[in-house]
């Protein structure tokens, strides 16, 4: 140590997976491996992202997704490298993508052995980039059942339930990979002077309640009348109950859920006149988060059942979402039922 700095000492991402993968003797490492093609990936996006001031991937393409939204450069970007990089690792069979209408088979006529679906949201929130707003990406991830020899969109439909894995990346003030296996939630921040994620969350536990609440309440008049008395509710003067609430709302759901998970809160995405099956996505949004938030020990649901019960039908269906800390979920489902 003469007048060397002592590394603290620190585990890597890759480091991490595989001391996961001794806990399964039998495992053959294509786990293993689907997840760090999901990290190279995810630094590709960082990288692109941290230069979009820079070059000219900011406006849109032009096009506008299955849901109509007109398409911003860096959507299309993060959606092709994921693809690249999941058709690159072979682990992968297939992929459910926000912006893509139909699920993208990557082992096209039966080549390759990859027996992972993977369900992505490549950018979330990216009409907050050109104004240096955080976003993020959202992954979850299946296994292809036993019973299919290709796979298909229906083998893609399965509730949250059966996810093996979930997670996602908030490209902040730091770019952090947070991800669960059912083994807890862990996140990992980049540190960009050598290119590694490095656990920085061991073992995240969401407090069990909170004191922000995360809503667009400019679409106050068009909730149902139990989700207006939560919100009264939570503006009322009660200091036993950290009443009353703070709002924080970002318009990007990843960055919002961060926050609350490592802070408590709840975020809420109720049905609305202009989306009323709600906004967010169940298979690629909904759904992953709530693996994470129940792994944290805090509750998903749609007002009235839980998240990941729900049995999909269509690869970008809506889903009213309820999310965060577990007393705060349950008081929002109390309201909602007209119970309170
Ligand atoms: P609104 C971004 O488009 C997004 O899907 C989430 O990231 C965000 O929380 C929400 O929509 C914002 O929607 O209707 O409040 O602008």
């Amino acid at each position: 140590t003469r007048g060397r700095k002592v590394v603290e000492e620190f585990i890597t991402l890759e480091q991490f997976i595989i001391d996961q993968q001794e806990r399964f003797p039998h495992s053959t490492g294509a786990f293993s491996r689907l997840l760090r093609d999901i990290s190279v990936a995810a630094k590709i996006v960082n990288r692109d992202i941290r230069r979009a001031g820079l070059v000219d991937i900011f406006g849109t393409t032009g096009k506008v997704n299955i849901h109509g939204e007109v398409q911003q450069k860096l959507d299309a970007l993060a959606h092709e490298e994921f693809v690249r990089a999941l058709r690159r690792g072979g682990e992968c069979c297939l992929i459910g993508s926000e912006e893509h209408a139909e699920a993208i088979p990557l082992s096209a006529n039966g080549e390759g052995d990859g027996r992972y679906i993977v369900l992505l949201d490549p950018l979330d929130g990216s009409s907050n980039v050109d104004v240096n707003v955080s976003v993020g990406t959202i992954f979850s991830i299946y296994r292809l059942p036993d019973e299919y020899e290709t796979p298909t969109l229906e083998a893609a439909l399965q509730p949250g339930s059966k996810q093996v894995a979930a997670g996602y990346i908030v490209y902040g003030s730091s770019t952090m990979l947070v991800y669960t296996t059912g083994n807890g939630v862990n996140g990992f921040t980049l540190d960009p002077s050598i290119g590694e994620f490095i656990l920085s969350h061991p073992n995240i536990r969401i407090p069990k309640t909170g004191s922000i609440y995360s809503i667009n309440e400019g679409n106050f008049n068009s909730f149902e009348e139990g989700l207006k008395r939560f919100i009264r509710w939570a503006q009322e003067e009660d200091k036993a109950t950290g009443r009353p609430f703070s709002t924080r709302y970002i318009g990007s759901f990843v960055s919002d859920f961060h926050r609350n998970l490592l802070k408590g809160g709840i975020y809420m995405y109720p049905a609305t006149k202009k989306n009323p099956e709600g906004k967010l996505r169940l298979m690629y949004e909904a759904n992953p988060m709530a693996f994470i938030v129940e792994q944290a020990g805090g509750r998903a649901s749609d007002g009235h059942r839980r998240i990941l019960d729900i049995v999909p039908e269509k690869l970008h269906q809506r889903t009213p979402l309820f999310i965060g800390s577990e007393e705060l979920v349950r008081t929002v489902e109390e309201f909602l039922q007209g119970k309170r």
